[in-house]
């Protein structure tokens, strides 16, 4: 069901006896890899390249619809007519984003259903930055400003990414998340210019979000699982900590001109590497949330779960009309 791809990657039916085959075929890929090309999804690719992708791809898409709930908590409460329709036009985004992603997943071979799946059953993992809660309107401003930010620090380098159809994807994404982004940006700054208590938090939601967005990169490079052979492969382009650095760059700069102070008192200017220094994260924490049990994890799975029991009979209606047009083409042929 949903499946976009028109049929399976050459590598499933290349098992067995045709391993010579398999050795020119992996040259060849190897080749395209070391000369900055693209692979697409017909071209043959080593069975360890698919499930990378399959499953960074899938991690990514899961990550755009959980990430629909923080923010989609105060569609609502939104202060103002405009601010209700900037906020509804994102979270729509990021529901179409994980349509493209699961898109772009379905493409190496694997299920819609196959890969939400895992994700009801705890298998599959998303970003740990959404199992934090929304607690006030700034919390919204912050979300776009600094994980957007972050997002769109980690995503504009999966436009190079070796994969055509992820690459792609991300294309379109970056420049909706540029406007996620922006946003978030403008909302705090409007409330910087309010009242004291609006100000108070806007500070606080800082000080909430900033760590988790710090963490949303992945461990150090020293711990990543992945990195080097996603880095040999072209779908990594830039390592975890080297765009966690670029974000921090970035954002205190940001925070200066909006007037708040970043929770980290070892953050300050290194002359001598061109940065700024900050200080340990809290790994701990990371793996707290990463493995199920931060502060709304049960509560974000849940309310997936619920959400695809709820709209199966939007699955069956489009099947069932998507048989009935199959059956009157062909009766009419
Ligand atoms: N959360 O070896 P590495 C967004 C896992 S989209 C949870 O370094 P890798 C838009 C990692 O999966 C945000 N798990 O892994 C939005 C691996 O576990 P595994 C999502 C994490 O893949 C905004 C293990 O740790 N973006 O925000 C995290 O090479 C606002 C070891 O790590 C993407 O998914 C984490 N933060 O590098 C939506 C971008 N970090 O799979 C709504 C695409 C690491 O072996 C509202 N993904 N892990 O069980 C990537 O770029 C990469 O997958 C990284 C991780 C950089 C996230």
């Amino acid at each position: 069901m949903y499946t976009q791809a028109l049929d399976i990657p050459q590598q499933n039916q290349d098992k067995g006896p045709r391993v010579v085959e398999n050795a020119q075929y992996q040259a060849e890929f190897d080749a395209r890899i070391d000369a900055g090309g693209y692979i697409e999804a017909k071209d043959w690719m080593p069975e360890a390249y698919r499930k990378t992708l399959v499953r960074q791809i899938s991690q990514h898409a899961h990550s755009e619809i959980v990430g629909m709930l923080p923010e989609g908590n105060w569609i609502t409460r939104a202060p103002t007519l405009k601010r209700k329709a900037i906020l509804l036009a994102k979270v729509q985004d990021e529901g179409g984003h994980g349509l493209y992603l699961y898109a772009a997943a379905e493409t190496l071979g694997v299920s819609r259903d196959e890969l939400l799946e895992a994700l009801h059953s705890g298998k599959a993992k998303y970003s740990s930055i959404f199992n934090y809660p929304t607690l006030t309107w700034a919390d919204i401003g912050v979300i776009g400003w600094l994980v957007d930010g972050a997002a769109i620090m980690n995503q504009i380098p999966l436009c190079k990414c070796s994969y055509g159809p992820y690459a792609r994807a991300m294309v379109r994404i970056c420049k909706e998340e540029s406007f996620h982004q922006r946003q978030g940006y403008d909302l705090l700054l409007t409330m910087m210019q309010g009242t004291d208590e609006q100000r108070e938090m806007v500070q606080d939601a800082v000080n909430r979000w900033w760590w988790p967005s710090i963490m949303m990169f992945g461990p150090h490079d020293s711990e990543s699982t992945h990195s080097e052979q996603s880095s040999r492969w072209g779908i990594k382009r830039i390592s975890n900590d080297d765009l966690r650095q670029k974000f921090v760059d970035a954002t205190v700069e940001q925070a200066k001109v909006l007037g708040v102070s970043l929770p980290d008192p070892d953050l300050k200017w290194n002359a001598e590497r061109g940065h700024y220094d900050f200080g340990a994260i809290d790994w701990d924490e990371f793996r707290t949330v990463i493995a199920g049990h931060g502060q709304c994890n049960v509560d974000r799975l849940s309310a997936r779960v619920k959400a695809w029991e709820d709209g199966a009979w939007v699955r069956e209606a489009a099947l069932a009309y998507a048989e009935k047009q199959a059956a009157r083409a062909k009766a009419a042929a």
